[in-house]
């Protein structure tokens, strides 16, 4: 049994997030991981609030239990999502791709718990200064949108630099990453790409079948001169992004050719020409299992990992 401060805190089980992953993480996924005793997350990426009002409600029609919201910062919906999750309240929010410290007092004042993802120590501690309740510290070995900092470098240095508890995300997808991430003193772990091949998880087959294909070396990071990096497993839609990259194209063109890639791969399942973000973790992920057990087989692998480690300690 692992409990942290984490499960005091948003009155759940386990300290598992689910991470909130756009066009990827509905209210049947993030329904299945809270009502196994995790934190299920919605993604609200770049879909209007009349979307996220729809999630929330199968949500709650699934479970009673807490669950949050993602908001991508670089959304243009933010305002109307934001004011849905207060209207909703919804229990939790995380965020990511941004700054979300002018939102932070009307959330707490409905007794949201807000969770931001940051990549770097500064913003952490801003954010612990503006009121945010627990991080999420995400290393580049994640999917999607990544800073420039690793996991194992990144947790660490967050902890140290904050009170607040630290969530740890961006390359663990078993048990000895739960393990390794408590002991860089994080209170718990957020995983993605794990979940993406979850039961519940209504991505593309074609998605979750390229996901339990891939290799360690299977992700490619584009987007580097447009100045928001993104990591995604190689394809031709890669390949042809890093071409007109290298070709010194316009920003604008660059941003055209990405635009709507992520549903086409998600939801129209084209793993070939649309964006299939997934984290360097993609190459350990092996079968298609309902979250719960997802949850539980995390749990007693931390557990075995924990006895394995103690036995190379002597007094
Ligand atoms: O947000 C994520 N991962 C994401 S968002 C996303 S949707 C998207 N679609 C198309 C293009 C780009 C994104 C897919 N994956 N993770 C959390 C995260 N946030 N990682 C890194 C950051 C981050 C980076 C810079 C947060 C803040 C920041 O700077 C803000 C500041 O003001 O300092």
């Amino acid at each position: 049994m692992i409990r942290t401060r984490i499960c005091d805190l948003l009155n759940i089980e386990y300290p598992v997030f689910q991470g909130g992953m756009a066009w990827v993480a509905t209210g049947e996924l993030a329904a299945a991981v809270s009502e196994a005793g995790g934190l299920g997350i919605i993604g609200a990426g770049q879909a209007p609030a009349s979307w996220v009002e729809a999630e929330i409600a199968k949500v709650k029609k699934l479970t009673s239990k807490p669950f949050g919201v993602n908001v991508m910062l670089m959304s243009p919906f933010v305002e109307e999502i934001i004011r849905v999750i207060v209207r909703e309240r919804v229990p939790v929010i995380t965020t990511g791709a941004g700054n979300p410290g002018k939102y932070v007092p009307v959330l707490k004042e409905v007794g949201t718990k807000v969770i931001p993802v940051v990549a770097s120590v500064a913003l952490a501690k801003r954010l612990e200064k503006a009121g945010a309740d627990a991080l999420v510290a995400e290393g580049m070995e994640s999917g999607g949108h990544v800073g420039e900092v690793c996991t194992l470098p990144l947790v660490p240095q967050v902890v140290d630099a904050v009170h607040i508890p630290v969530i740890a995300a961006g390359g663990i997808a078993d048990g000895r990453g739960l393990l390794a991430a408590l002991a860089l003193g994080a209170e718990g772990v957020q995983m993605g790409t794990r979940f993406m091949c979850a039961e519940e998880c209504t991505v593309s087959g074609r998605v979750k079948e390229k996901i339990l294909k891939a290799r360690d070396r299977d992700t490619v990071v584009t987007g580097q001169s447009l100045g928001h990096p993104v990591r995604c497993l190689d394809n031709r839609f890669t390949r042809e992004f890093a071409r007109l990259e290298a070709d010194g194209r316009a920003k604008e063109e660059l941003e055209k050719f990405g635009t709507g890639k992520l549903r086409l791969a998600m939801v129209e399942g084209d793993v070939d020409n649309g964006s299939v973000m997934a984290g360097q973790v993609a190459g350990a992920v092996r079968k298609i299992e309902p979250a719960a057990e997802i949850i539980r087989s995390l749990l007693a692998e931390a557990e075995e990992a924990y006895a394995k480690l103690t036995a190379h300690f002597h007094k």
